[in-house]
């Protein structure tokens, strides 16, 4: 008998030691000690015997038992620690490398010509204004000289909100509208030299027009302001914006809200046609004197004050000056596409 509980041990005691992982050690606590395990087997021997031989062989497997169960407790904690260390071992992650997503961005290329037409702008003296993209007939309208029923209306056909009360803005004029209101407001006088970028609607959808598209329109109020100084501040601008010396063309034109009004053109020369060839007139801007109807809807007094004003698209311009010919890329939002302008 305590042979067998000798061999027992010095069995149990050896796999123990080699067990090489968690599920091993498991099987021999089954093999050993549980139900139907080799000392649990010894202890249901115990009622077949005489009771003072059960106690001492009882103590004995007890303790024989007791040492197994250490055994594995202690083996258990050296695998579970080596297996943890294995693990993080093999799941380390190395934080010195380089991330995935180390591009930079960059800006739109209307962003850009956006914040390059306005520089060029302030730097001849105007002042960046903005304003409401919904606006009321009377400024988007009304004070413009397009009264209700003027054909201009459908031409800048737009989106109407609160049953018509309101309107998308069809162009950035409301802003040169409301800054001329705040000065007389404010009992101040011109001059005003300012200029006015953002968003406009108007209901129009192809290669070259979008729903939603920018312009910049500018103003210059003063006293005695000539067609000739709106001359010479466009071809200024004109000729710092593409960089060359712009050949411009003023060429009568009707807008409602200017009196007398013109469209601008450029020489614009196809390089592989060479240097004699005359090239062709190319549309870029619209502008003309302030009608006097508008600064009377505004309170100013068209005898004493003069003024210019002038309005351009801004994806017209970007389309020009980077050659391309689709204004839908601006807002397919394709990287591609955009990706050359960063
Ligand atoms: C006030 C008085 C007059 C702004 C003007 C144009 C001519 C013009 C177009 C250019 C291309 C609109 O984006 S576009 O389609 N604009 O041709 N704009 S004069 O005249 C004003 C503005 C405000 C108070």
């Amino acid at each position: 008998m305590s042979d067998t509980l000798e061999a027992i041990q010095h069995a149990a005691l050896a796999e123990i030691a080699a067990a090489a992982e968690s599920r091993a050690l498991e099987q021999l606590r089954v093999n050993y000690l549980g139900k139907k395990g080799r000392v649990t087997e010894l202890l249901k021997q115990l009622g077949a015997m005489a009771p003072d031989e059960r106690k001492a062989f009882g103590d004995r497997v007890n303790k024989v038992k007791d040492l197994i169960a250490a055994a594995i407790q202690h083996r258990s904690t050296q695998l579970l620690q080596a297996e943890l260390a294995a693990r993080l071992a093999s799941e380390t992650i190395d934080v010195t490398l380089p991330g995935r997503g180390d591009g930079v961005g960059g800006l739109h290329p209307l962003t850009r010509t956006l914040q390059r037409i306005e520089r060029l702008f302030n730097e001849l003296g105007f002042e960046t204004m903005d304003g409401p993209e919904i606006e009321d007939d009377f400024h988007n309208f009304g004070a413009l000289n397009i009264p209700e029923l003027h054909p201009a209306r459908a031409m800048q056909d737009t989106f109407y909100v609160d049953n018509g009360a309101r309107v998308l803005r069809t162009h950035t004029s409301p802003v040169q509208i409301r800054t001329m209101q705040a000065v007389v407001a404010a009992g101040r006088t011109p001059p005003i030299r300012i200029i006015c970028p953002g968003r406009v609607y108007r209901v129009d959808s192809d290669r070259t027009h979008s729903p939603m598209f920018h312009q910049v329109e500018g103003l210059y109020v003063a006293e005695n302001v000539r067609f000739s100084d709106l001359k010479y501040d466009l071809q200024t601008f004109l000729s710092r914006f593409f960089e060359q010396d712009v050949e411009a063309l003023f060429r009568p034109s009707y807008f409602p809200f200017v009196e007398p009004g013109a469209d601008v053109h450029m020489r614009w020369r196809d390089p592989s046609k060479g240097p004699d060839h005359p090239g062709r007139w190319l549309e870029l801007l619209g502008c003309g004197m302030v009608h006097p109807k508008v600064f009377e809807a505004v309170g100013i007094d068209p005898e004493k004050y003069t003024g210019y004003a002038f309005g351009m698209g801004v994806e017209r311009l970007t389309m020009l000056r980077y050659g391309v010919d689709d204004l839908r890329l601006f807002f397919n939002n394709d990287l591609r596409f955009l990706r050359q302008f960063a």
